[in-house]
């Protein structure tokens, strides 16, 4: 906890400790516990009446996206209702029947609610009006929309530059609102487009555009059931998409098994409890996982050569293993690859990863005879300084075996937020693409601009140097994902305003500009009308399928926007009608909205009409097997390097998680059932060997710090438990630990955070 300049706001709330009770791991996900606590967050937050109703419209052809992960929907909606227990909650979260109005305001400070905790700051409910704070005052104060965006369009006009203003995204927007968002900041001037996927899948971005030559993953939902081998790497599905463990278990029921490749033993991929079969509710479950290979923290380069090491070395046999004619035809680089295989020792590479060894044969005895193979990976891959290799190497296995472009097989990189891929699609970036930029020129008669904009990282320390003095938001909690707490927390406080278009309440509400706006605006459940008429917009799912999204609940208050309006209302104020876009009928009519799109977007064509029913596939050039715009014409093989993390004698990799009960920085509650803590978030997971070593025993209260060029960053008061963690490795929930990952320290090529691999050591804590 710090105090930080100008208003005495925190950039943490108590770290009191809150009862933690410790219970065994749960060996399964889902099954009846997760249909009991699903319905309990649900009924509390909205009524039990008012959740049923609103349940059965989620993910149903005719009804709302999930507000959760970005996970496809099956063809066949179930009946039962097509959602897991984090979809529940993400929308319990969001359909709160609690208010946060001007009374809210009046009554709290932002000293006063930057003091609680994130769960405490979310549970105060859904903001209902847009409220101003003023410079030096501590207490916003109610505003009309009209004049909320003359302060915007004020303070915009100030600017020497346009890129002294930021415009963040997360992941949360609808295709239309993200393109508008787009569209208006390339109108004013700026690319500094910084968005949450830079935090999250970027590393997956650059690593597969640099190979394959599409950002995205290839694969289908229907390929799980056609799939011989599914690799679930540096994932936790059970908690982040729990109906991908679905899509698993059919892909097992049809003969195919499963490996995971995880530091710790996720639940799902133990056992499943399918909760939509009766199997699931009374029975056992099934096993997911055939194997699960226990890599150390960021060793996975490491176990990813030595797999193919001995895949080599089988294929030199009889040739049977690899696909040569895949090779030979569709990628270049191969001979190198090998080449550098071969300067690798096996017990080299087996004693980096710590996996077992007997685990890894079974593992590439499967691999050698099977050729639909999906590699699936989230945050355990691209969250470290090698994060871009990390994909790359998965990209030579796939490559090796001609496990692209056909069914069973193929690239999954699973999204996080519900719309992540689609905000990208419609021109959420910091770099330029200039066939976007030459048909918004055609379309719309402006030039946007040619000069590359900031991302997260070089966004804040902008920020941070007074360079850019603008942020805003369209969703997301910027102070509290980003790293580098305090730092982030300065960066924001020296700008002149700061603006935030959100749902809920939280810290970036109060760590903030000189002159702060909060803008909200509706969320996915909510209806949304203009001139009588329901409108409805559109998102695109981790698969790459664009389908249009309804809303369906009476929104909490008359005096919320949709996200197109508030960003329209911007635009209006600020070019007051002299600019070659009509901005206030675009934002008011999606259906225009979306021609203007089709004419700028590629595979946007007619997507009015396209993106009814269960919607499309977007194009997909690995699918296609064309790699015509890379290199050569030729998909890449990659050469990558072992990582290297010079750790001293104390030091401890830390992996910064999500618990069960958490969306990022909304914290649903205090349990992480399926790892067995309940009640409290301030824990450390710890190798018993290494408490021996240390001398620390169960639930001592400890520090952890971090030392990077000299600089020590330091979190208090966290419990240690005992856990099957590889020895030296940590792990700890965020964002309680991204006080420690210093902001420039992050991902070559794609800046993304090193929030899996910190260094840090750990100290006993002295309470007084
Ligand atoms: N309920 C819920 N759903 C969510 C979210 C949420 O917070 N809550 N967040 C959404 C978002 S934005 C995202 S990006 C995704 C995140 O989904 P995940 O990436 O599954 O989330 P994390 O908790 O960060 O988990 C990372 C996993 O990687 C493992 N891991 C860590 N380091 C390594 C490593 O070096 N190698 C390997 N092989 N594994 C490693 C961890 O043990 C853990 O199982 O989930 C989305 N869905
Ligand atoms: N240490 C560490 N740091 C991390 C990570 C990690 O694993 N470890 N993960 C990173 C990842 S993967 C991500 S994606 C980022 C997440 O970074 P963000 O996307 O910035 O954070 P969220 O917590 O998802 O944002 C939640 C807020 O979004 C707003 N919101 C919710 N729904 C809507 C909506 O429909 N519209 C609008 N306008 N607002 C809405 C609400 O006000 C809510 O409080 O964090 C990153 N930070
Ligand atoms: S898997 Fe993801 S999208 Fe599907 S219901 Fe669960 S949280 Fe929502
Ligand atoms: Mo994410």
């Amino acid at each position: 906890m710090s105090k930080l300049n100008q208003r005495n706001v925190k950039t943490e709330g108590s770290n009191a400790f809150t009862g933690i009770e410790l219970k065994e791991a749960e060996d399964h996900a889902a099954g009846l516990t997760a249909v009991k606590v699903a319905l309990g967050h649900v009924f509390k937050e909205m009524g039990v009446v008012r959740s049923f109703k609103t349940l059965s419209h989620m993910n149903q052809i005719d009804g709302f996206d999930c507000p959760g992960c970005a996970w496809p929907d099956p063809a066949k909606r179930s009946k039962l209702g097509e959602y897991c227990e984090n979809g529940a909650k993400a929308l319990s979260e969001e359909a709160t029947n609690k208010e946060v109005d001007a009374n809210f305001f009046k009554t709290y400070s932002i000293e006063e609610i930057s003091s609680w905790t994130d769960y405490k700051i979310g549970k105060s409910g859904r903001l209902t009006q847009p409220m101003l704070l003023k410079p030096g005052s501590i207490y916003y104060e109610p505003i009309s929309w009209e004049d909320a965006f003359k302060v915007v369009a004020e303070h915009l006009y100030e600017l020497e530059s346009p890129n002294e203003a930021i415009f963040y995204t997360s992941g949360r927007s609808s295709n239309e609102a993200a393109f508008l968002y787009g569209l208006f900041a390339r109108a004013f001037g700026t690319n500094n487009m910084p968005d949450c996927s830079n935090m999250c899948h970027e590393s997956s971005g650059v690593g597969l555009s640099e190979t394959l030559g599409i950002g995205k993953g290839s694969v289908k939902l229907e390929d799980f059931d056609k799939a011989e081998v599914v690799m679930v790497i540096g994932q936790n599905p059970g908690t982040n998409h729990p109906r991908m463990l679905s899509a698993l278990e059919k892909c097992k029921a049809n003969g195919g098994h499963v490996v995971s490749v995880n530091p710790l033993a996720e639940a799902g991929l133990v056992r499943f409890k399918n909760p939509q079969e009766v199997s699931g509710i009374i029975g056992n479950g099934h096993k997911l996982a055939d194997y699960h290979l226990q890599v150390r923290i960021n060793q996975d380069v490491a176990l990813l050569k030595l797999i193919q090491i001995r895949l080599t070395k089988l294929d030199a046999i009889d040739q049977s293993v690899f696909d040569h004619q895949f090779i030979e035809k569709y990628t270049e680089g191969y001979e190198a690859v090998l080449a550098e295989l071969e300067t690798h020792s096996e017990a080299e590479l087996l004693d980096l990863c710590g996996v077992d060894n007997n685990a890894i044969d079974s593992v590439v005895k499967l691999l050698a005879k099977s050729d639909k193979i999906i590699i699936c990976w989230a945050m355990g891959l691209t969250q470290h300084k090698n994060g871009v290799e990390n994909i790359k190497e998965c990209v030579n296995l796939l490559l090796l075996k001609g496990s692209l472009g056909k069914e069973g097989a193929g690239t999954c990189p699973v999204r996080g937020h519900s719309n992540v891929q689609g905000d990208r699609t419609v021109g959420i970036m910091h770099y330029i693409s200039k066939s976007l930029n030459n048909a918004i020129r055609t379309t719309f008669g402006f030039n946007p601009p040619e000069v590359m904009g900031y991302d997260v990282v070089k966004g804040i320390q902008a920020m941070y140097n007074k360079e850019a003095k603008i942020f805003l938001a369209l969703g997301g909690n910027f102070v509290s994902a980003a790293s580098d707490t305090e730092y982030t927390a300065q960066a924001m406080q020296n700008c002149d305003l700061t603006v935030q278009i959100s749902t809920k309440l939280n810290r970036s509400h109060c760590i903030t500009g000189k002159t702060a706006l909060i803008l909200p605006t509706l969320g996915r459940s909510d209806q949304d009308f203009s001139g009588g008429k329901q409108r409805h917009f559109t998102v695109e799912n981790s698969m790459g399928v664009v389908h249009q999204s309804k809303g369906f609940l009476h929104p909490i208050s008359e005096d919320i926007k949709s996200e197109p309006d508030i960003i329209g209302g911007i635009a209006d104020a600020y070019f007051k009608g002299n600019h070659a876009v009509d901005w206030k009928s675009i934002s008011t009519d999606y259906e225009l909205l979306r021609d203007k799109m089709a004419q700028i977007l590629k595979g946007f064509e007619d997507v009015n009409t396209k993106s009814k029913g269960r919607g499309y596939y977007l194009p997909n050039n690995v699918r296609d097997l064309d790699f015509s715009h890379l290199p050569n014409k030729k998909a890449q093989f990659t050469v990558t390097k072992l990582p290297i993390h010079d750790l001293k004698t104390d030091e401890f990799l830390l992996m910064s998680i999500r618990s069960h009960d958490q969306f990022n920085t909304t914290i649903y509650g205090l349990n992480d059932r399926y790892r067995g803590v309940h009640n409290e978030r301030r824990v450390l997971f710890m190798n018993e060997t290494d408490m021996v070593k240390y001398d620390y025993k169960k639930f001592d209260v400890v520090n952890l710090m971090s030392n990077y060029k000299g600089k020590e960053r330091k979190v208090f008061q966290f419990l240690v438990i005992p856990y099957n963690i590889p020895a030296g490795n940590l792990a700890a929930y965020y964002p309680e630990t991204n006080p420690l990952i210093p902001i420039d320290e992050y991902a070559i090529k794609s800046n993304t955070p090193i929030s899996k691999s910190v260094k840090v050591t750990v100290e006993k804590s002295i309470t007084l």
